[in-house]
């Protein structure tokens, strides 16, 4: 048994997350948490909601809140919504924490201690027509490195380039629009983190299993001139975590916040800690899974994240846990995703385009997007959500095949043999071609989930889904019941444990879909088929059994074409 760690990034709290958001990090962490667990392993899986900086002072403001209030309840929203997708988070956090700030003022000071820290006086943005200083995402300007129009003061999203607001070309206030914009001096803290750039490329060069995704953006950071520069690590605003020395004072830099990228990754031990506090259990139980010295070593450390979000775990959060010269736990393994589109453009929550989380769940149960969004992850490159695809697969693959296979089986056992796993007859060929085709599937589906290939995964478990329905189909117990019924009787007694054996490798992906068969099926053995021939008579002949409720539901072509209007979003004039 190993003891595996996983993170998602953590969303910002400002408003409710896409299906785009939601399969970049969430999600598949979730199915590998799952998997995981369902192997028998010790697993501890963290999120949080991200609720410094100047996103959640702008949402704030506009819904007329207070920010910590207005955190306090989006952070609620979030996690009702986490629930609903059955995300199985051993801690949903804050940034906002305790924890954090005092964790973030600790490393800080240990960065400071260790001469990884600058104070440096900068020039920085200040707007006349909005009376304040603008940083980092307030201000929208042309990316230097790539020219896209609409970069932000803290990173382009259409290269990936981390920026610093003075970086960008014609800057404009992102609040007003205005250009009438002034800089002025203020004094901030900046990570040296270019001191550590040999130790970061010898590290990233060590990882050579990770997903050429996350390796070629790092290296593309580290090697391209400036993209190790020194990071500012503060902002002039009032919310998020003061500027603090371990728990000593800083001087000159009252009143000011450490920047939410500095903090966000920090939450990620901070949550850790929280869990352990929340459960009253001592420091030792958190520590485990993050300090080296106190057992973290055995610790296989996974994170999940979008594309966007690879330069800060790769290189701005490892510099802060190298640079502290204290044994935490760095990560082991980066799983990004590239982007989901939607319906021949992006996800857009200015204009509503697309399906956000809560409205997914208010039209088809979480099972559906699960199943949708992980058999089509934007793992190589960018995907799309269509309608017309998300309706194939949920009715071909849920309903046609899985969901057929349960309600034939049940329904005609019921008929011929009652609402029990019938006696008689034995295995023949036919089952035996069968459970070694389920093995060798079985096999690489693990083989899949290990290695956090999600789309072959999916694949696999629709495979090994579509061997029963076809065995079943071939071996017809209908007819053979006619003339041989203890013949029929054994590929009924075969099907219906398949049944329990699907619920218990589809878990990952389709979790309430496998409680409904396995509550069907009445049994709490959710053990992990290691052996197939077994596990498929792991319910007995006179074993009690109910026919399920409709597991799957087939989407219309009317409610497709109804949704596709309905999430369309407002048209922009342009
Ligand atoms: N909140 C960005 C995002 O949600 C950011 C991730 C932080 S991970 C420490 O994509
Ligand atoms: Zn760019």
């Amino acid at each position: 048994m190993a003891r595996i760690l996983i993170t998602s990034a953590i969303p910002y709290i400002n408003g409710i997350k896409h299906l785009g958001n939601l399969v970049g990090s969430q999600l598949p962490a979730d199915l590998y948490a799952r998997y995981m667990r369902a192997r028998g392993h010790e697993v501890m899986f963290i999120c949080a909601t991200d609720e410094h900086g100047t996103p959640a002072e702008l949402a704030a403001a506009k819904a007329g809140k207070p920010v910590a209030e207005y955190c306090a309840e989006m952070w609620q929203v979030q996690k009702d919504l986490s629930d609903g997708f059955r995300l199985s988070f051993d801690h949903f956090g804050r940034s906002s924490s305790p924890q954090n700030r005092k964790l973030t003022q600790h490393f800080a000071g240990k960065l400071a201690e260790n001469g990884l820290i600058e104070e440096v006086t900068e020039k920085q943005v200040y707007s006349n027509a909005d009376g304040r200083f603008l940083p980092d995402r307030y201000i929208e300007g042309t990316c230097p490195n790539c020219g896209y129009d609409k970069a932000r003061g803290d990173q382009c999203e259409n290269c990936t380039k981390q920026l610093d607001p003075t970086d960008l070309i014609e800057p404009r206030s992102a609040i007003s629009g205005s250009t009438d914009l002034e800089v002025r001096e203020t004094k901030h803290l900046y990570l040296r983190q270019s001191l550590l750039k040999d130790k970061l490329d010898e590290w990233i060069d060590s990882k050579t299993d990770w997903p050429i995704l996350t390796t070629s953006i790092a290296r593309k950071w580290l090697h391209d001139g400036d993209g190790l520069r020194d990071r500012g690590i503060t902002r002039d605003l009032d919310w998020g975590v003061p500027v603090k020395k371990g728990d000593q004072d800083w001087p000159g830099m009252e009143g000011k916040v450490f920047y939410v990228w500095f903090d966000a990754p920090i939450e990620y031990i901070a949550a850790t800690k929280e869990w352990a506090d929340a459960h009253g259990q001592p420091d030792a139980d958190w520590q485990r899974w993050w300090r080296t010295d106190k057992g973290a070593d055995d610790v296989r450390y996974v994170q999940f994240m979008g594309k966007d979000n690879v330069p800060f775990h790769t290189l701005s959060f490892p510099a802060t846990i190298m640079g502290s010269g204290e044994p935490w736990k760095l990560v082991d393994y980066i799983k990004s995703f590239n982007y989901l589109n939607y319906d021949g453009g992006q996800f857009s929550t200015s204009q509503g385009r697309g399906v956000f989380m809560d409205k997914a769940l208010s039209i088809l149960p979480a099972d559906y997007w699960r199943w949708w969004l992980l058999s089509h992850a934007p793992e190589n490159s960018d995907s799309e959500f269509t309608w017309e695809n998300f309706q194939t697969s949920v009715n071909k693959d849920l309903a046609d095949v899985l969901g057929n296979f349960l309600s034939r089986i049940t329904k005609f056992c019921r008929s011929k043999f009652g609402e029990a796993v019938p006696d008689g007859g034995s295995y023949a060929t036919e089952e035996q071609g069968l459970i070694d085709r389920l093995t060798s599937g079985l096999r690489t589906y693990e083989e899949h989930m290990e290695a956090m290939e999600i789309r072959k995964a999916a694949t696999e478990l629709r495979a090994l889904w579509a061997a029963g329905n076809e065995y079943l189909q071939a071996a017809a117990p209908w007819t053979v019941f006619k003339t041989d019924p203890d013949r029929a009787a054994a590929i009924t007694r075969l099907s219906l444990n398949l049944i329990r054996f699907y619920a218990v490798i589809s878990r990952p992906f389709i979790p309430d879909a496998s409680a409904a068969m396995m509550a069907a099926m009445r049994t709490g053995d959710d053990s992990w088929p290691e052996d197939v021939a077994k596990a498929l008579a792991a319910l007995p002949p006179g074993h009690a059994f109910t026919v399920p409720e409709v597991t799957f539901r087939k989407i219309t072509d009317e409610e497709r074409e109804d949704w596709q209007a309905r999430f369309a979003g407002q048209r922009s004039a342009a």
